[in-house]
């Protein structure tokens, strides 16, 4: 029996658990976890749980065996997604996409990787020198990206802390020949503040690392807030400091662009220490010292440093002067900055990659088309302790991926059975549209009520905003808040509001919302970045060219151009053939053994998996068109083998079928048999396994002369 049959190890795939109910689903996900069978299928859905250890399962041998394969002739794995949504490319000339998703720490990143890996290990037989450059850039540019994207939080240690969406595009051949990578709102705001228990983005530590003296490691104090990093046993931050510098190097980064990249990482650590003061009205710094070092790193004078952080140019009528900043607003400005700078910075990497990795000197008039498989990887659904802007949007981003799982999933089965001409009979499922509508809708969506909020030419304050929301969404069964429901002691008065998620209960705090949605950066710093000498950072800073009376515009604000993003994003993805992973989070300890029953039963519940089975049984778990399955399947029919004499390969399958007793368990559409259960598809290959090892001692019979 194939392993994957085998009862010990439960079920392959939930389709074939005898009754769909929660508790056997539940059991079955358990006591596969438990005997190191980190994945199952719903149809051609892979069910992921994080083992939390190294698993043996993704080396050389494992991808061979997964090679070409068809799903259910292996056991499940990643690669046999990764395989089916490079065969879908390959043969049918089709765009794909895998979608990963689950919460923080379910291991979305890790299995976008081993996706990576798998297709990068089974592309280019030929080993062209070029397609294997493109595999390398490729598969280099996550460690440079998780480096300056990734962080430790309380939920996982290696956190993504921006969205990816990452295209590859393959030749006529299936060969790789470049790639484009979509990255979407950074968290930019840990860089100047980290909850209790998490740190700042890795490449901060990686440089620090990197710095030989101690006594300048101690110096970097305010922005990094808990710096004993020994402490994160999973992290090697000078290990991984010299990776992704030879990453860097390899990707092609010029020595003066790295050098520029760990200048300005200094940068914000300096700025992280200056402190202002005043000396009666005037706004001072404290530390001048350090204006000298910026100046030094930024290329820039230093008299020029210290006027941007200390005043602003303001234009009245046709005047133009200098504004000085309270110290609050020095403050503001110069947070504002070290912000700006990183996520400008990390923006520009991922520019940098994809100039380099982008496809060149492709003529489709002579290659044929080129086609791309996406794999995406967000940062999943996180609650913290303090849920603020941030998490908002990582959470809505969340529901944008579930509607479109709930959409494709089902209108995709629906669009085939009807296609084929095949009954279908719908299923129930909470539909989270109504969600995404609170947060995305015109006018009184949340985002709307929050740019409304920031338009005012007045001083809103955030609680303003949170009395507006309240105004506005009063009667929405996902909305809540102290002043809507008085009794919840959970919830602060004028500084929380409640979504009731798809994936939770999460509170929001406003506090910081306007600010962050603003995301003013004063033009004073753009045109100090622009007049640097260093031509690298000065081209990161185009907009600086601007004076300020040149200046108009007011800048779309950061929850519209999210919106935007994700929108965009959900249409891209929509327009291609969707494969799908569903990660699960085993526990919070990250510990191999715990199979927390409550923590998973509640992901199976939200990711809408039973309905995902109940989907799929109510449907066929494979379908094949006729002449394909004939021709896997022909030997195991006198009726079939070699050759068939019915008028059709539709017949020649219906007769086929008839014959092994299978005929209860399928359907025929038009141009292909539907298969219910997985189990038929098993023992039609057992058959044929069968068939062949007869069919191979006959032949050996024939050539000794025996027979
Ligand atoms: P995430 O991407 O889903 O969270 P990761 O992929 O970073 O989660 O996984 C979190 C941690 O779990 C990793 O650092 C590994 O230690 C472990 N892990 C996950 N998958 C595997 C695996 N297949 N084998 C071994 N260990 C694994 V987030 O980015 O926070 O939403 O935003
Ligand atoms: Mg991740």
């Amino acid at each position: 029996m194939a392993e994957h049959e085998s009862l010990e190890f439960g079920k392959a795939d939930f389709v074939l658990l005898d009754n769909v109910s929660l508790e056997e689903f539940m059991a079955n996900l358990k006591l596969r976890f438990e005997k190191g069978r980190i994945y199952t299928y719903i149809g051609e859905v892979v069910v992921s749980v994080n083992p939390y250890r190294a698993m043996n399962i993704y080396g050389r041998d494992t991808i061979e065996q997964y090679k070409g394969r068809e799903l259910y002739e292996r056991p499940p794995h990643l690669f046999a997604i990764a395989d089916a949504a490079y065969k879908a490319m390959k043969r049918r000339n089709k765009d794909t996409c895998i979608v990963i998703s689950g919460e923080s720490g379910a291991g979305k990143t890790e299995a976008s990787k081993y996706i990576m890996q798998y297709i990068a290990a089974i592309t280019n037989p030929s080993q062209r020198a070029e397609v294997e450059r493109v595999k390398n850039m490729l598969l280099k540019s996550n460690c440079v990206l998780e480096a300056f994207g990734n962080a430790k939080t309380n939920r996982n240690d290696n956190s993504s802390r921006f969205g990816k969406y990452m295209d590859i595009n393959f030749d006529f051949k299936g060969d790789p020949i470049g790639g484009h990578i979509n990255n979407y709102l950074l968290e930019k705001s840990r860089v100047i503040f980290q909850q209790e228990g998490e740190r700042s983005f890795h490449s901060f530590y990686q440089h620090m690392s990197g710095i030989r003296s101690n006594v300048r490691k101690r110096m970097f104090k305010l922005y990094l807030m808990y710096q004993d990093l020994s402490a994160f046993s999973s992290i090697n931050d000078s290990a991984d400091f010299k990776a992704v510098t030879d990453a860097m190097k390899v990707i092609g980064f010029t020595t003066e662009e790295i050098q520029t990249v760990y200048k300005i990482l200094a940068t914000i650590l300096h700025l992280g220490n200056l402190k202002f003061g005043s000396d009666g009205d005037v706004t001072l710094i404290e530390n001048s010292k350090l204006v000298s070092v910026l100046g030094d790193l930024l290329s820039t004078k230093d008299e020029n440093v210290e006027k941007a952080l200390l005043y602003r140019t303001v234009a009245t009528g046709r005047d133009v002067i200098d504004k000085q900043h309270t110290h609050q607003e020095a403050s503001y400005g110069r947070d504002a900055l070290a912000k700006a700078i990183y996520e400008r910075l990390f923006c520009w990497i991922v520019g940098r990659i994809n100039d380099i990795i982008e496809v060149k000197n492709y003529d489709a008039r002579v290659h044929g088309k080129n086609t791309v498989i996406g794999v995406l990887d967000i940062y999943g659904f996180e609650i913290f302790q303090n849920n603020s802007f941030e998490q908002f949007c990582i959470n809505y981003c969340n529901e944008k991926l579930q509607q479109l799982f709930i959409q494709l999933v089902l209108k995709q089965e629906q669009e085939e059975y009807e296609r084929e001409g095949i009954p279908w009979k719908h299923i129930d499922y909470f539909n989270n549209q109504i969600i995404v509508d609170l947060v995305e809708q015109q006018h009184k969506g949340i985002f709307a009520v929050l740019d409304e909020a920031c338009m005012n030419v007045g001083k809103v304050t955030d609680e303003m905003f949170l009395q507006a929301l309240n105004g506005k969404l009063a009667k929405h069964a996902h909305y809540t808040s102290r002043k809507l429901s008085p009794t919840d002691k959970n919830l602060e008065f004028d500084r929380d509001f409640r979504i009731r998620h798809y994936a939770g209960n999460v509170a929001y705090s406003v506090v910081g919302f306007i600010d962050k949605n603003k995301d003013t950066l004063f033009q004073d710093f753009k045109r100090l970045l622009y007049n640097s000498s260093n031509p690298v950072l000065k081209a990161m800073w185009p907009e600086g060219k601007l004076s300020i009376t040149e200046v108009t515009k007011r800048p779309l604000t950061a929850a519209t151009l999210f919106k935007n993003s994700m929108i965009s994003l959900v249409e891209n993805l929509a327009r291609k053939e969707p494969y799908y992973v569903r990660c699960i989070k085993p526990n919070d300890v990250k510990s191999p053994l715990l199979f927390e029953h409550e923590r998973c039963k509640h992901q199976v519940e939200y990711l809408g998996l039973l309905e995902n089975v109940r989907v799929r049984r109510a449907g066929f778990a494979n379908r094949q068109l006729y002449p394909r399955f004939l021709q896997r399947y022909k030997m195991i029919s006198e009726f079939t083998w070699p050759n068939h004499d019915l008028p059709s390969d539709k017949e020649a399958v219906k007769r086929l079928l008839q014959g092994c007793g299978f005929e209860h368990d399928v359907a025929y559409g038009k141009t292909k048999v539907f298969i219910r259960t997985p189990r038929t598809i098993f023992s039609l290959e057992e058959q044929r396994a069968e068939m062949v090892k007869r069919i191979v001692l006959f032949l050996q019979k024939v050539w000794r002369g025996t027979l």
